[in-house]
């Protein structure tokens, strides 16, 4: 897991279609999609799924599933995220096999410390800062969390939470590998130059952190 990770909220996207802001996210070249839908019905779930899923094979892009394995299951999305809430980490593997990506959120440094023994793709350091996009949260591991996570954890680390232009290079300096946005890309005015801006600057410091 490597550079911008674009994961989706329909509510931040105003009056504009949530396919055409990932569109958008897609051609100004974020990584990875998730989608992530916590209020719509399990039938639009997986036609909005199927469309996004169209669009992301279009620029060989992978598509995560917030949640819900049964909606990955039934696009055959490339991946799964799961959080401490949801189904284990070993029921989601047997369910999704060995080369789906699954990725799990670390809330608490025993979330870290267990994480260690499963074979997840990646693990989501969530969140770095308050955001309003998501407030049921334990703790803010800020900065200093993510460095502190880097130097143990065998897993690559994707940061999560109030990610923007602005903080994103911080983030991969302390040992982020991925950075992922909802609000910076879903409720950006212009989501393609807003991309286009987040990645340069995640890509530029994931160069500087190498040498
Ligand atoms: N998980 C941890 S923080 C968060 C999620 C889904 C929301 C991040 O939203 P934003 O708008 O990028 O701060
Ligand atoms: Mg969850």
């Amino acid at each position: 897991m490597r550079g911008l990770y674009l994961v989706t909220d329909r509510t931040l996207c105003g009056n504009r279609p949530l396919v055409d802001i990932v569109h958008l996210a897609l051609k100004g070249g974020v990584a990875y999609v998730q989608l992530r839908e916590k209020d719509v019905s399990t039938r639009l779930f997986v036609d909005v799924s199927q469309k996004i899923k169209t669009l992301t094979d279009t620029f060989r892009v992978p598509l995560i599933i917030n949640d819900r394995i049964d909606v990955a299951l039934a696009v055959e999305a490339d991946g799964v995220h799961i959080g401490q809430e949801d189904m284990s980490y070993e029921a989601a593997r047997k369910l999704m096999g060995p080369r789906a990506i699954i990725g799990l959120s670390v809330e608490t440094w025993d979330d870290v410390v267990t994480a260690q023994e499963l074979d997840v793709d990646y693990i989501s350091v969530s969140p770095v800062f308050a955001t309003p996009t998501k407030t049921d949260t334990k703790n803010i591991w800020g900065l200093e969390g993510i460095s502190r996570i880097k130097d143990y954890s065998r897993h690559p680390l994707v940061a999560i939470g109030g990610l923007n232009v602005s903080n994103a290079a911080d983030a991969v300096m302390a040992g982020a590998d991925c950075i992922a946005v909802v609000s910076a890309i879903c409720a950006a005015h212009d989501p393609l130059n807003a991309t286009r801006e987040l990645l340069d600057t995640v890509l530029t410091a994931l160069k500087k952190r190498a040498t």
